[in-house]
């Protein structure tokens, strides 16, 4: 695992032979442009917006008031996660008016890391089905606000109706042990899956 603060290291380590494209991706305000700054060892691309009043019709703030912009195009940022391995991180916008344009964003992808709220776990379908229409595999993290009850991991599984092979595991996205173990669960799911990473 590279240690390094963000936005030192803007080369990559001649070693690096493969290069994986990752979506984070979940519904508004739950922590995907947190999570790639978190993890991201050059200074993350972000394209946050103001929010407006206007918007306060239609974005639901409950539980997060201090939340003041949005992001309007992506989060990028990027993993060295091991001497071989690179991920390129792809945050998505999270508001529904977003949806068609992340879409695209799928496009060479090999895979999502989902993050979920769970007081509102019911938002993350839109965005699991949209995944699983372009035949993503993805795996689900649990960001864990205070104040949000802390359910058992098998009554989200149950919740959310994942398949039993599905990676499910709680993160905070400004944390950066717990965010890198989400993504390694994904990474390793999607290993098995393929045996694309085998060498990396
Ligand atoms: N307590 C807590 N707050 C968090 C966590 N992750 C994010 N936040 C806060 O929650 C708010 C939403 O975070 P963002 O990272 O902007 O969420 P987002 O999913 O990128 O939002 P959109 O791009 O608007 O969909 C911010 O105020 C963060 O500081 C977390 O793990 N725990
Ligand atoms: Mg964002």
């Amino acid at each position: 695992m590279h240690s390094a603060p963000a936005s030192d290291d803007v080369y990559l380590k001649p070693s690096v032979q493969t290069a994986v494209k990752l979506l984070i991706v979940g519904h508004f305000a739950v922590g995907k442009t947190t999570y790639v700054g978190t993890l991201s060892e050059i200074r993350p691309l972000r394209t946050e917006e103001v929010m407006t009043e206007a918007g306060a019709l239609v974005d639901d703030l409950a539980g997060i008031q201090d939340k003041t912009t949005t992001t309007v195009a992506l989060d990028f940022g990027r993993l060295t996660l091991n001497d071989r391995l690179v991920l390129y991180l792809f945050g998505t916008p999270g508001q529904q008016r977003f949806t068609r344009l992340w879409q695209d964003m799928t496009r060479g992808a090999l895979g999502a890391l989902v993050l979920a709220d769970t007081r509102r776990l019911s938002q993350s379908f839109e965005v699991m089905g949209v995944l699983e229409e372009h035949g993503l595999p993805y795996a689900v993290a649990v960001n864990q606000f205070p104040g949000a009850a802390a359910h058992r991991l098998d009554e989200v599984r149950e919740a959310l109706d994942l398949l039993p092979e599905t990676p499910l595991v709680r993160c905070d996205a400004r944390d950066r042990v717990s965010s890198t173990r989400a993504l390694i669960s994904l990474v390793e799911y999607l290993l098995n899956r393929t045996g694309h990473l085998e060498h990396a």
